[in-house]
Parts: structure tokens; sequence; C-alpha cells
């Protein structure tokens, strides 16, 4: 910690002195998170913030913009988080108190689409207004954000004397939440998109129906969340969609929506029995025989693909669903196929003994669905298992790469070469790296009552995805790797994903936070130093202050340190 101050000494006596420095000890006390891409802060100073502060902007009224703006500026006013180490910098007495951020962006029509501008930079003189730019209304509210970092204290102190300019490495970064194993009220949603914002992350993945509940209320078919949901207080309205889409785009978070099928629709029976295969069948992974429903899991049940009425009901499904949330992504699932769930229903019987195979019923299935999503405006985006599943996958002819969008969760890198060596855009949520509910037990044995009861990862024993995936496990991981650099273009991002048959909202926080906030950063501006040296030191202590700061503005991230190491450092 004494080396930036004595760097700083050694700018001010023979400015040519400071080039024999690396430049990561002058860095070294920028307590941002993720941090920034690149930044000069040549004498690390800090003045105070005026008690009279504003933001300030010249462009016309953008609603979003004027809303991030006033709602940075109350979090600057009462946040006042206190760094636990405090900050190795020249407290500067005779320059003014900073009275202006200037605010101003040359594209106010950009939507908040993948791939939009995210860049921004940001200056804070030592004397006179600091100054934010930015090409989008979205990449200014990643620079205010960075901004707010860098206010402290009480009273309110700024770093001055600093020039960012800052942009991601990844233009998808996101985090997955499934509402269907277990509820989640709105508000833990609009809590968990605030987190994710500040973060710099900027996909909120709805995994909103599965087996366990369809709490999504399609109002052309209400009966599916009539029936299907936990209860009449526990599902989504348009009203609350609307609330949760508006909320992320106050805060440049878009909304990806996924209904998944065909698999994974166990729930849809509730209203419609005839469409669903298997629904009243439990699949026992262990000894993969089938019985009747026993304990906590629902049958996983299958869309029926020779059904007509399957389509009538889940066109109106996708229909919906494409007004309620304008994101041109439409995530549709199709992982998990079971063979014997479709092989448990007669029709389905006779097509294969009449030589059909269950690949071809998925074909049907997606030649029957996908073209008509694709025709609302939209790019799907299916988990690998489409085209990747060992028994169960459909050929790369059925989903035209510029209208698909593959997401990866097994086998770390070698799928994610094997989806973009095809051809194929990537999300990467591999399992064994991003996967936030591994590692919390299950029941590991024989016991046929209760050995599967919760499924998914956490399940089985959790044997599917054991351990628990440490911050420094999510930190270290490189989406990329191996890939050609063709191959590695075709990379859009990450998910870290939170399965919900272990987690609801009394430990929705501490399970997602600060594990996303490792990714966040591998995603913004990679894991490594100048040097190309991992900087897990360096990001543990910033990591650190950033989860207090989260707790602070009302996220129950989990510690990641006892007290005792702020006291003792070393
Ligand atoms: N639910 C759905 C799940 C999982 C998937 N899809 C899952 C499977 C295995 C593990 C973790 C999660 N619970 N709909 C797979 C994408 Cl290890």
């Amino acid at each position: 910690m004494l080396l930036p101050f004595f760097n700083s000494i050694l700018i001010v006596s023979t400015g040519l002195a400071a080039l024999s420095f690396p430049i990561s000890t002058v860095e070294s006390t920028i307590q941002v998170w993720p941090k920034p891409r690149t930044f000069s802060w040549p004498q690390p100073q800090a003045t105070l913030l005026s008690p009279t502060f504003t933001i300030s902007t010249p462009n016309q009224i953008h609603i979003h913009l004027s809303s991030a703006i006033k709602r940075y500026l109350n979090l600057i006013q009462t946040e006042h988080h206190i760094p636990l180490v405090p900050p190795t910098l020249n407290f500067a007495t005779t320059t003014p108190p900073l009275q202006t951020l200037m605010v101003s962006v040359s594209d106010l029509t950009a939507p908040l689409h993948h791939n939009v501008n995210e860049s921004y930079t940001l200056t804070i003189p030592t004397w006179g207004p600091a100054n934010l730019t930015a090409e989008t209304v979205w990449g200014a509210m990643r620079g205010l954000e960075t901004f707010s970092q860098l206010v402290w204290g009480d009273p309110l102190r700024v770093a001055v004397g600093l020039y960012i300019w800052d942009a991601p490495l990844f233009a998808h970064r996101g985090v997955l939440l499934d509402t269907s194993r277990n509820y989640y009220p709105v508000e833990d949603i609009l809590r968990t998109i605030g987190a994710i914002s500040v973060n710099k992350m900027n996909v909120f993945h709805w995994h909103i129906t599965d087996s366990h509940s369809f709490p999504l209320l399609v109002p052309s078919e209400p009966d599916l969340a009539a029936k299907g949901s936990y209860g009449p207080d526990m599902l989504y309205t348009p009203y609350d969609v609307n609330r949760i889409v508006q909320f992320g785009l106050e805060h440049g978070v878009r909304v990806v929506p996924e209904i998944d099928t065909p698999a994974h629709t166990g729930s849809w029976a509730e209203a419609y029995p005839d469409i669903i295969t298997c629904a009243n069948m439990f699949w026992w992974p262990a000894g993969s025989k089938w019985e009747d429903r026993l304990a906590s899991e629902p049958g996983t049940g299958q869309l029926n693909p020779l059904n007509p009425k399957t389509y009538q009901v889940l066109k109106r499904v996708i229909n919906d669903v494409a007004t309620l949330f304008p994101e041109p992504f439409y995530h549709a699932g199709a992982d998990e196929i079971i063979p014997g769930c479709w092989k448990a229903d007669p029709a389905i019987q006779s097509f294969l003994s009449s030589g059909g195979t269950l690949s071809q019923l998925l074909e049907i299935f997606v030649n029957s669905t996908f073209p008509y999503i694709v025709s609302l405006n939209r790019t799907v985006v299916y988990w690998e298992d489409v085209i990747l599943d060992a028994n169960i996958k459909v050929p790369t002819t059925a989903l035209p790469p510029e209208h698909t969008i593959l997401q990866t969760w097994n086998n770390g890198h070698n799928n994610t070469k094997k989806i973009v060596s095809s051809g194929y855009r990537a999300i990467v949520s591999s399992a064994d790296f991003y996967y936030l509910d591994c590692g919390h037990g299950g029941f590991v044995g024989n016991d046929s009552q209760y050995d599967d009861q919760t499924s998914g990862s956490s399940g089985n024993g959790g044997s599917w995805c054991a351990p628990f995936k440490t911050w420094q496990t999510i930190y270290d991981y490189d989406i990329t790797y191996g890939l050609s650099k063709e191959e590695a273009n075709l990379v859009l991002g990450g998910e870290v994903a939170l399965w919900s048959e272990q987690a609801d909202p009394a430990v929705l926080d501490a399970r997602i936070w600060p594990r996303a906030s490792a990714m966040a950063e591998t995603l913004w501006s990679g894991n490594r130093d100048e040097t190309g040296k991992k900087r897990y030191a360096e990001a543990t202590d910033r990591l650190n202050e950033w989860r207090y700061r989260m707790v602070r503005r009302g996220i129950g991230a989990e510690p990641i340190q006892p007290l005792w190491c702020i006291r003792n450092p070393g």
C-alpha cells in the first residue's frame, strides 16, 4: 500500500521517474469494481465533494438518462461508504470542492440492445467540473456508476486528477434466475436487476417457467398460470413484467425471457394435460427407471411435438411473451430432453415404431416453432443441447446461425469450441464455473424416496456440479480459452446461473453476490494485470471493499473475508 504514495512523490519531483514504475502500483488505490479498462491517475489525490454537488447534462431530456442521473445523485449524497482500507493518497486541502459532473451523450437514440456501445470517458480534474462523455445513454450509466465508486467518506470526498477510458471486453454479461422451482416476489427481482447494473452487467436472463411452476400470467393463455403457478399471489402479471422490464431499462439491463420448451414443461399439464407427455411420471436418474410421482419433484413433462394443440397453445405463449418483452433475444430452452418421457406417449410410440427417431421429433418441434419466433423479429437462444445432446438433437441446417445463439453449460471449454466452430454465437454459462447453486448438498444415497427430490444441479446429492463455486473459481475462468481469434469473436459473453431448487428470497442476495461480481469483472476488463498475471491479490482487496459497498446499498452480499484481515494487512 506504500508504493502508490512513493510513486506520486516521484512523479512530482521528476516526471520521467514515473515511467520506471509499473502502472499497477499507481492503480492499486483505485477502488472501482469492475476495474476500468484503462485509466491514469498520476498523482492520487482527493478533494471534498461540495455539499451542493450536482450532476447536469446539456442533452435534451432522455427519460432513462434523467432517471439515472437522479438516482446516482441521490446515491452519492446518501451512501457515505467508509473504506475499510483508507486510501493512500494526498488529500488536497488547496483544491476547491468538486461542484459539478457534466454528462454528455452523443447518440440519445441507441436502444438497449445486444452490442450497444457502453464505452465512456470520465475526467475528474483537480480544478473545475468533472466530465463524463459517452456515445450512448447506457455507456453514461456505466460511467455514473464508476463516478459513484470514486466518492467515499463523511464528509464526502472524491478522487481527483484522474482520467478513465472504459468499455467492456464482452457485450453480454448476465445473471440467470430461475423463478419456477421457487417463487421470487417482484421486489427481489428488481433488487437483483439493480445489483446487476451496479456491477456493470447488462442482462437479466429470466428463466421464468419450468416443470415445477408456471408463474407467468400469459394474457391469451391465462389458465397456464391460474393452474400452473404456486398460487394467485405467486405469479407475474403483465403489470409486474412491465415494471421489471422498465426497471431494467432505467438501469441499463436487458430482460431476456426464457420459456423453456419442449422439456421442463410439467407445469403446463395443470392446464393442458393432453399436450404434455409423462407429466405424472417421475424420472430417476440414478437408475433411469420410471415410477409414478412420489416426492417433492414433479414429473419433468415434455410438450408433445405430434399434437397440433401443442402449437396452438405455444404460439399464443410466444406471441404474448414477445409483446410483454421488447428484448430482441428470445430464449426457447431446448435443454435436457429425456427420451423416456416422450416414449411414454402412445402416439409417439407409434411414430417411433414406424421408423421415426427422437431427433426427428425434436426437429418437428423446432421447425414448428423456430420460424415463428424469428417471424416476430427475435433472435432465438437455445441451450447447447439442441445440437449437442447425445441422443436427441437437430441437424445444424434447422438452425441458421444468423438467427440462433447457443448457450453452453456442459464440458467447459470443449462445448464452447464446438458451438463457435459450427458457426454459432455462444453465451457461456459453464456449470463447472458459473453455476451458483452448486455444492449445497442434497441427498447422496439409495433412499429412493429422497435421493433426487431436488433435481437439477443441487439435487442428486449435488454430484452434478458440486463443489460450491468460489468467487476465485469464477474470476479465474477464461471464456474464450483455446479458441482462434475468429472463434473467440463468436463468444458474446457469459452468464452466471442461480437455479432455484435450493434457493429462494431468503438466500437470494448472498448466493449471487459477490460471486457474480467476479464474472462481471472478468467479462468487463479481464482478470489479469498489465503484465498478463492474474490479479488475485489486488482483486481480493478491491472486491472486499466492493462487497461492503453493495451491502450498504441494500444488497445482502456475503462476506469474502473476516474483518481481521483489515486490521492485520499483508
Ligand atoms: N433446469 C433447467 C435445471 C438445469 C438445466 N435446465 C440444470 C441441470 C444440471 C445442472 C444445473 C442446472 N435445473 N431447466 C440445464 C440448463 Cl448441474
